[in-house]
């Protein structure tokens, strides 16, 4: 039996964190491990991170960058890191793991037919066995209307579930029972320093009478059907029912509404407030409603690539290991599992997706969990408009909002200059300086300023995809706006009279000069590239929006005085402005391609050379890279046309790496249950290969609906549903035998639709006429859509 369903098989509990299934609805995360006798299901709030909102600005900055600038134009590129140093603020804090509740069941640990599933299209982990003849089910999920983790136990006969429920965690916290319900409470530390620095005291709590950290609380309510059940600190004993039903909720003392720790948020009063809405409701209605809410997010989307090759039953690491990319069903559930993990750690009202979404078990996890806006942050949210979840992109729109008042001051303290910055990494506090412990950082990643100039492609994308104008003027355009006056401000004028960044740094890449390795000169591609395309979406927005015509043109001055991106010796896009040696040619970061993928700026139309150049630079970086870079680098060979070049590291990041032995920069891959292990794990992957597979359907960055740009041999046959594109269309392709059959088009407004495909549609029909296109030149077609007709275009 071979199928496409979206779900994912294993045949034993999972030993480690990276083989577990991870549910979510955006605010709360849970990891089901599946085990018989002792279960562990590893729990997350969003808003549980260390420390408190500080002032993390540095008016040594300002007084240091006429210097580095000086040391710069000498090319005197030590000096330049060396001050660089200067400028830097604190750390940023960390995302922390809230709990584990741990089952203990009394029948012991020797089964039968046992099996652990995450069926994607219900958003439910499900683990069955027998024992004794006794069938046993556990179904986990979290709620979006219910706003909780529910765990169900069920057996088939009479009397049969008797279990332990306690609650542990990592952090300073103890369990009480309280009313008829199983609670632990907590204080977060004031301080977590990163996994990489090196620390003798590296997790601090605070006075806990006191401490500003975040408190929080968590409620465990068991119902059951049959059996009796007593409630003690230690947890919840139940005795010979035949189901039971765990409704757990948690919260911290932080008010998202506000984006600070509040005193008037009570944790435990939260947490009541939620169990309480949901008590008297039935198990199967809350589970109903918790489908029928799923469901709506992830039917918008469909995916058929081909016959799944490997059998149904098949556990994911045999499937991954002995098919990989050959396994278009495999494929597939690659794809939807990026919009999966979406749904699970970014709904309307939470925070955005952090470096593991939601997901961590760890108090010092990699890179803090946190916000890394040099590339992470960003690529978490490729996938929200193309593949229909531009309402899961708000958590990341709400946020650059409170990064855009943060930063104005860090942009007036730290620089002098108006408008707003943030730097590489970020927090729950988002915060905008550059991190490095005041000078203990690398300036290679510490000293980059375009973390906001970057995020604004978001407000921008936003509008495109939906042509809301409202959102483009009160929301969008206003951050914009100022992110543009920081570049205004932050570029100067070089020797030759261009106007030039810095210190600029490539992100994390350093260059050969002299003798060394240096992080900071002048320039940058990617700044020059970021600022330019900024820029732009500014020039547009002005026109849509009117009364900028002044703005729009200092900031088309500024633009044209811009040093011109340059061609280098291998006839690669250069990454810095002088053609320096690369410290890695394969290094994982492609940053200065950033114009061809995810941004617009350079197309094969409006500069094929700096193209064709991008594409050079592409092929020697190579095919490897941790998992995230091969994600990058789908798109980017998606945008270059070249499918099969494209598939290839699909192919390369469908390996296993198995979880005792997590790879390394170099190596990619993803783990049992599907997480990209760019070691240990960083969910950026998952949705970069998400957002790529898309991109080599459906393209529309030039304002032309571009249909299979860019598909593979290996995927002859296929259909796709439901994707989104900017102006504001959805979507569907049929092709077969390579050849584009059918496409489908919805769009929300009456416009001119433009579109590129193979050949030309022999018909049209809107609605149940005939339609003709106006005009055709050169393999494009155009014609007028009505806003709400169903558009067939046969082939
Ligand atoms: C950037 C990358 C690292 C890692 C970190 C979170 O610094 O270079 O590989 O992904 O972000």
């Amino acid at each position: 039996m071979h199928n496409n369903e979206p779900r994912m098989m294993f045949d034993r509990p999972a030993t480690y964190w990276t083989e577990a299934l991870p549910v979510g609805n955006g605010r709360l995360g849970a990891m089901v491990f599946g085990g018989v006798e002792s279960e562990r299901i590893q729990l997350n709030e969003d808003t549980l991170w260390s420390g408190e909102a500080r002032d993390w600005n540095n008016p040594r900055a300002k007084e240091v960058l006429p210097a580095i600038r000086d040391s710069i134009a000498r090319e005197d590129y030590i000096e330049a890191d060396r001050l660089g140093k200067e400028m830097m603020g604190p750390y940023t804090q960390s995302y922390l793991p809230l709990a584990d509740l741990l089952l203990t069941m009394d029948h012991g640990n020797n089964c039968r037919g046992y099996s652990r599933t995450l069926d994607l299209t219900s958003g439910i982990a499900s683990v069955t066995y027998t024992i004794g003849g006794i069938q046993y089910n556990r179904d986990t999920f979290v709620s979006h209307p219910a706003q909780a983790v529910i765990v169900r136990l069920e057996s088939s006969e009479h009397g049969m579930l008797s279990f332990r429920v306690r609650l542990t965690s990592l952090l300073r916290a103890r369990t009480s029972g309280e009313e008829g319900d199983y609670t632990i409470e907590g204080v977060a530390p004031e301080q977590v320093w990163p996994n990489y620095y090196n620390s003798a005291n590296p997790i601090q709590y605070g006075n806990p009478e006191t401490s500003n950290a975040l408190r929080f609380h968590g409620r465990l309510r068991v119902v059951l059907e049959g059996g009796r059940l007593s409630v003690g600190h230690d947890g919840v004993q139940v005795e010979e029912a035949t189901a039971a039903t765990l409704y757990f909720s948690a919260a911290t003392s932080f008010d998202a509404m506000l984006g600070e720790a509040s005193k008037d948020r009570v944790p435990s009063r939260v947490t009541l407030a939620a169990i309480e809405e949901i008590a008297d409701q039935s198990y199967a209605v809350i589970r109903e409603a918790h489908i029928a809410d799923h469901r709506e997010l992830f039917g918008r989307v469909a995916l058929r690539l081909g016959e799944a090759k490997a059998p149904a039953n098949m556990s994911m690491d045999r499937r991954i290991m002995e098919y990989g990319s050959d396994d278009p069903g495999l494929v597939e559930l690659l794809f939807h599992y990026g919009r999966y993990l979406m749904m699970g750690s970014s709904r309307q009202g939470t925070q955005p997706a952090n470096l593991q979404g939601i997901w961590n078990e760890e108090t010092r996890a990699p890179w803090s969990s946190n916000y890394t806006l040099n590339i992470n942050a960003q690529m978490n949210y490729w996938a929200a408009e193309s593949c229909n979840m531009a309402d899961l992109h708000e958590p990341l729109l709400a946020y650059i909002e409170r990064l855009a008042k943060n930063g104005k001051e860090t942009a007036t303290v730290n620089y002098g200059a108006r408008g707003w910055v943030a730097h590489h990494n970020s927090d729950l506090w988002a915060q905008t300086a550059p991190v490095g412990n005041y000078g203990e950082g690398d300036p290679v990643w510490a000293l980059w300023t375009m973390g906001g100039v970057w995020l604004t492609q978001h407000l921008w994308e936003h509008y495109a995809f939906s042509g809301d104008v409202e959102f483009l003027r009160q929301r969008a355009y206003p951050v914009m706006k100022e992110a543009a006056l920081f570049c205004l401000d932050w570029l100067y004028e070089d020797a030759n009279g261009f106007l030039v960044t810095g210190p600029s740094t490539s992100p994390e890449h350093h260059f050969v000069a002299g003798e060394g390795l240096h992080a900071v000169s002048a320039a940058a591609t990617m700044d020059l590239s970021l600022i330019a395309e900024l820029f732009d979406n500014c020039m547009e927005a002005g026109k849509v929006l009117g009364g900028e015509e002044t703005f729009a043109k200092e900031l088309a001055a500024a633009k044209a005085k811009m040093l011109p991106l340059q061609i280098g010796k291998h006839g690669q896009l250069q990454e810095w402005s002088s053609d320096f040696d690369d410290e890695d040619v394969y290094h994982r970061h492609v940053s200065h391609l950033v114009g061809i993928y995810p941004g617009k700026l350079i197309t094969e139309r409006t500069s094929p050379e700096l193209f064709g150049a991008a594409r050079t630079s592409l092929k020697r970086r190579g095919d490897g890279g941790t998992g995230w870079s091969l994600g990058w680098k789908i798109g980017l060979w998606a945008r270059f046309k070249d499918g099969n070049r494209a598939e290839r590291l699909i192919s390369n990041l469908l390996t296993l790496v198995r979880n005792d032995e997590p790879g390394d920069y170099k190596g990619g891959g993803v783990y049992a249950n599907l997480f990209d292990a760019h070691p240990p794990f960083q969910i950026d992957g998952n949705f970069a290969a998400t957002a790529g597979i898309a991109e080599m359907l459906l393209q529309s960055h030039e304002g032309i609906l571009e249909l299979l740009p860019a598909l593979p041999d290996k995927w002859p046959s296929g259909e796709v549903g439901g994707l989104r594109a900017r102006g504001g269309y959805e979507v569907g392709l049929k092709w077969e035998g390579g050849v584009l059959r059918e496409a489908t088009l919805l769009s929300g407004r009456d416009q001119l639709c433009e579109i590129s495909a193979q050949q030309a549609p022999s018909r049209m029909i809107g609605g149940d006429k005939e339609v003709l296109w106006t005009s055709s030149i050169e393999g494009r077609f155009a014609f007028a859509v009505t806003a709400g007709v169903v558009y067939r275009l046969l082939f």
